[in-house]
């Protein structure tokens, strides 16, 4: 199939990563009226499948795929790349900060789905979020932004792969805003 672009279509994003990395929970806040940061995380559903959501953001209409992060899901996208992967402007891949117990399965997923929109939207800008950084919460005591930078560099270093990453969390509302200015 053909995908045509021009310039009045709007810019397609997407967000990737594990189940329960926060990514639906980034958006409503990113789409939200409220300037005020949530007192606790919000009860959530787990993404079935991929949501397109048409949001206006910082002036520029965008359309941002929200790609569920649970495992049959997973294996779908990888399955059939040519219908999720093409002409996407910006790839968002979050990863929990405090997930220790998925932080192989990120590295392997993100490696799958990198190969893929290397080969479907090879201009696609690179942004990581470390994520659900809350305020009170010691990074360092997994260290597993290191760990999964450590492990994702050398297949960045060989595509000669440039990215952007950013720290987040729900408590602080412009840590969120900031890793999505990027699109301006
Ligand atoms: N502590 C903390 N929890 C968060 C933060 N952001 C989201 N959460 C919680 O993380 C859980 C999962 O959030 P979702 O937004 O549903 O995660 P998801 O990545 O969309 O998950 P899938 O749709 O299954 O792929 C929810 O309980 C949220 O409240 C954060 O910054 N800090
Ligand atoms: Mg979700």
């Amino acid at each position: 199939m053909e995908y045509t672009e021009n310039e009045d279509q709007p810019l397609k994003i997407v967000i990737m990563g594990m189940e329960n990395a926060g990514k639906t929970t980034i958006l409503n806040i990113l789409t939200q009226e409220s300037e005020e940061a949530p007192t606790k995380p919000p009860i959530m559903n787990p993404t079935k499948g991929v949501e397109r959501n048409p949001i206006t953001l910082f002036g520029k209409k965008t359309i941002v795929w929200d790609f569920g992060g649970q495992e049959t899901y997973r294996n779908e996208y990888l399955a059939n790349p040519e219908q999720y992967f093409h002409t996407i402007k910006f790839f968002y891949y979050v990863i929990d900060i405090q997930d220790y117990y998925r932080l192989i399965p990120s590295v392997m997923y993100f490696t799958g789905v990198f190969n893929k929109i290397q080969k479907y939207s090879p201009d696609a800008k690179l942004i990581f979020v470390f994520h659900k950084m809350d305020p009170g919460y010691d990074p360092n005591i997994k260290n597993l932004k290191v760990q999964f930078l450590d492990k994702v560099e050398p297949l960045l270093q060989e595509q000669f792969a440039s990215y952007l990453m950013f720290n987040t969390t729900i408590f602080n509302l412009s840590s969120i805003k900031t890793a999505f200015y990027q699109i301006r």
